[in-house]
């Protein structure tokens, strides 16, 4: 498959893969496993990134796969933050680009100061041309999504994570770093930026180490924060990410113990 078949090929193939049936009660959750692992196979989404995907449905059954209020919460200032910020930044990864291409264009295109950049941990230079010419498919300008040719590092990561660029990552202020692996929000914050994150595991060392943490499925989060950013949605007041996390991990325990029907 060529590098600029994108997501959207990875959708078609993944939709022609398996017959899965309107009225199947976990249909839409399994249209996107199939979209997943056709775009591992369209050399999008790295192999580990399925593992990743997995343990994201889980945590989403413990919020009951909707949006609350505590993330509705931290969507409003992650987007106060990001319409004050300088220099934003929204970092893509394999998953992010094969969920909701679209969705990051248009929240880019929300935030015109925004700048995409792919961003790898199991960086290859093949993989890294493939999502930037799925995200162009998808809407965003030639030459608008930075990532390949990187020349600058994040000081004290020995992943290729480090690898990024200058008038991206490097120079930001504010960096979105939606499905993070960890280490990298520590080291982003200890460049001084102020770190915002869409992870559905509350326990997570980057749903921790954030400044805001939007623990919601990544494809719910985006259009509400393309929304935020256009009105410039008031920011929460005293807004605190510890006590908001706290919150959802609460809600999750609740969803657990209630009786179900
Ligand atoms: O494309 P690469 O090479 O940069 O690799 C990307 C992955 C995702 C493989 C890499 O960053 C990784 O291994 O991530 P982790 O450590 O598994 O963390 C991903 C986090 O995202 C986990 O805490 C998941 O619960 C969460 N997550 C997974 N899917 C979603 C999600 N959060 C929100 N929405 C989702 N759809």
């Amino acid at each position: 498959m060529s590098a600029a078949s994108g997501s959207d090929a990875a959708e078609a193939a993944g939709a022609d893969a398996t017959n899965i049936p309107d009225d199947h009660p976990r249909a839409a959750s399994l249209r996107t496993r199939e979209r997943m692992k056709a775009a591992v196979t369209a050399g999008l989404v790295h192999g580990t990134g399925l593992i990743a995907h997995g343990r994201g449905e889980a945590f989403d059954y413990l919020l009951g796969e909707q949006t609350p209020p505590e993330s509705r919460a931290a969507i409003a200032e992650g987007a106060a933050l990001l319409r004050q910020a300088r220099q934003p930044v929204l970092s893509l990864n394999g998953n992010v680009v094969a969920l909701a291409a679209r969705a990051c264009v248009e929240v880019a295109h929300a935030l015109p100061s925004l700048r995409l950049e792919v961003n790898l941990f199991h960086r290859t230079e093949e993989r890294v041309r493939r999502l930037v010419a799925a995200m162009e498919e998808a809407g965003a300008r030639p030459g608008e999504v930075l990532g390949p040719d990187p020349d600058h590092r994040i000081p004290g990561l020995s992943s290729d994570r480090a690898r990024c660029h200058r008038a991206g990552i490097g120079e930001a202020d504010v960096v979105l770093v939606p499905l993070e692996d960890g280490d990298r929000c520590q080291a982003l914050k200890a460049m001084g930026k102020t770190v915002v994150t869409v992870d559905l595991n509350p326990l997570s060392r980057t749903a921790r180490a954030a400044d805001v943490t939007i623990v919601d499925e990544l494809t719910r989060v985006l259009p509400l924060l393309a929304q935020a950013l256009r009105e410039g949605s008031p920011r929460p007041p005293g807004f605190d990410n510890g006590q908001n996390l706290q919150a959802v991990r609460r809600r999750m325990a609740q969803n657990l113990l209630q009786d179900l029907q």
